[in-house]
């Protein structure tokens, strides 16, 4: 040890051995940490900004690759839709403490080395600079060669989107502002320790700088508690009214799988109804989801281009001019995302504008034996659809969404449209499309989703909104939409009792068979406690499943309920 203590302290615990050295681990932790805090940031700025590698995003893709299915859906409800953002904050603090630990154990390391050098006084210690080149250094090669091919994503990250060199020098700078902060934080506070040595003794000093760690620390801590009660309370107040009590054993009992025939729909006039979803959602309404823990793809379209390749005859390339020249069509079709719980917000309608992925494949000439084609994306995202499903004529390469260039978050230049099938397999930021011959499984698929996917009918009560108090005797409506995938909707039928008696609403005569449906029922309501519940039937007259499912691994279902209360 370099620092000299008195040789007579009046102290019982521990020796000043043990203690210098667990002040070197504090002061360098410290220090660590705070040099961590502002290196993350500069990571997740590095990868938004310049496809810098992101380790939280990594990370948090190999955890949820880990995580059995089961426990994902059973996160997913407990924290419900900000399970990924919660995800990432819980690695992204997690990447702060692991700096915080290097910079407490090097910090203790170059206690013992030259790495820091006594004054000429022989009484403070100093950091080099090169030591934290050194420290950079060790964390770049440690990051490299050890945690991002753990993670799945190859030495040096040579698996994501960054690439080898992309993640060599986003690394390398996140390091060396780590490696350089460091130092000057832990001089900093080692010569403040200093100071405070030489005006009051060596005891008095410690006590100080503890207490500085603890102040520090403290105030870390407070604002870390008051963030989460906040984040608690906030949960409580948007979801604690929900639950509204549905006889669920009373639906399931009279439950009639199929009506034979199919009703006729009764198409009529809706009332505009306040909170009823408008029946084209606007690209900025749009829900967007995506995988991307801390930022989605920005494709440049002058860079961009799309192989058709795997089983075909002739592989080609399109850059963003050539898509362009594909003679597209126009097709109304509503999207709704697997994650959905039922009664839940990501679902939308719009007009899009694209043309068959068929024109694409008869153009490269499938091979004998292919099954499925596979579309790989710009995050290295990917799904893969039946060839049959793929050959559909409104199974579309899209190009724009209600009239507009397809927006960034949207998937820009070109996504895929797959009607009646989640929003999942909508691949966004399309990169590559693959005929293969062999049962291929996507992103979501290796985390134990569902490959089929096929929509499960729902149907949304959008207005009253869940624990309203309307007044008795006034006119009121019930309205919201329904959707099925891609076999439309014949009737929507909601109760007023909790399941135990039906009436038809009026439906709004839909864009298309892909497309959500709006629904309307006016109702002038006596004082009272009502749980009112909405359900759905098909053009086929299959009627919505009432067995109560989470997300994972098919999609949700179950019927939506409210509590109203009028006096
Ligand atoms: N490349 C890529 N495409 C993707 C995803 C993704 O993470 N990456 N997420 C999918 C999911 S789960 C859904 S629900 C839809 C959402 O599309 P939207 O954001 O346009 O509504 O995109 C799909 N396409
Ligand atoms: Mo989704």
């Amino acid at each position: 040890m370099q620092t000299t203590q008195p040789p007579t302290q009046p102290e019982q615990t521990p020796p000043p051995e043990a203690q210098a050295r667990q002040e070197l681990f504090a002061n360098g932790f410290l220090a660590g940490l705070a040099a961590g805090i502002l290196a993350t940031g500069i990571m997740l700025l590095l990868n938004i900004e310049f496809h810098g590698v992101s380790l939280p995003e990594e990370m948090g893709s190999w955890i949820t690759q880990l995580m059995p299915a089961p426990l994902f859906a059973f996160l997913h409800q407990l924290i419900g839709d900000d399970a990924k953002h919660v995800l990432v904050a819980i690695v992204v603090v997690g990447q702060c403490a692991v700096f915080g630990l290097a910079g407490g154990l090097f910090n203790q390391a170059s206690g013992h080395s030259s790495i820091a050098h006594p004054r000429p006084d022989g009484k403070n210690t100093t950091m080099r600079w090169s030591a934290g080149l050194l420290l950079a250094l060790l964390l770049w090669l440690f990051s490299g060669l050890l945690l991002l091919p753990l993670f799945g994503s190859g030495l040096f990250g040579t698996n994501t989107t960054s690439g080898l060199s992309g993640s060599m020098w986003s690394m390398g700078v996140v390091g060396l502002v780590y490696g350089l902060l460091y130092v000057l934080l832990r001089n900093l506070f080692s010569v403040r320790e200093q100071v405070a040595r030489e005006a009051l003794g060596a005891q008095a000093a410690r006590e100080r700088s503890r207490q500085t760690r603890r102040d520090v620390l403290r105030s870390g801590g407070l604002v870390l508690g008051v963030g989460v009660m906040g984040y608690l309370a906030w949960r409580f107040i948007s979801n604690g009214l929900g639950s509204a009590g549905t006889n669920v054993a009373q639906i399931t009992q009279n439950f009639k799988r199929k009506i034979v025939p199919p009703p006729t729909p009764n198409y009529g006039t809706l009332q505009p109804a306040q909170n009823l979803s408008p029946e084209l959602t606007s690209n900025d309404q749009f829900y967007t989801v995506s995988k991307n823990l801390v930022s989605d793809p920005t494709v440049d379209a002058r860079g961009w281009h799309m192989e058709v390749k795997g089983q075909v005859h002739t592989p080609y390339t399109l850059n963003y001019d050539e898509i362009l020249q594909v003679p597209t069509k126009q097709q109304y079709e509503s999207l709704m995302c697997i994650s959905n719980e039922v009664g839940g917000p990501y679902m939308g309608n719009a007009l899009w504008e694209g043309f068959p992925l068929s024109t694409l494949l008869e153009r490269a000439g499938v091979k004998e034996g292919a099954t499925k084609v596979v579309l790989h994306a710009a995050d290295d995202y990917s799904d893969s659809i039946h060839l049959s499903k793929a050959l559909e004529p409104t199974t579309l390469v899209a190009v724009r969404m209600n009239e507009q260039t397809l927006p960034q978050q949207h998937g820009f230049p070109a996504r895929l449209l797959v009607p009646g099938i989640y929003g999942m397999k909508h691949v966004k930021w399309i990169t590559g499309i693959e005929v293969v011959n062999y049962d291929f499984q996507g992103y979501w698929q290796n985390r134990g989703w569902d490959d089929a996917a096929p929509v499960r009918m729902t149907a949304r009560i959008d207005t009253p909104l869940t624990g309203a108090t309307l007044t008795a005797g006034q006119t009121n409506y019930i309205a919201g939409v329904a959707f099925s995938g891609n076999k439309g909707i014949s009737q929507v039928d909601v109760s007023l009792d909790g399941g135990a008696n039906w009436q038809r609403a009026t439906l709004k005569k839909p864009f298309s068979q892909i497309t959500w449906v709006l629904w309307e029922l006016s109702w002038a309501p006596k004082a009272g406690q009502y749980s009112v519940v909405a359900r759905a039937i098909d053009l086929e007259g299959n009627v919505q499943d009432p067995a109560i499912a989470s997300p994972a691994p098919a999609g949700s279902s179950g019927y939506h309920a409210i509590s109203i209360t009028v006096r």
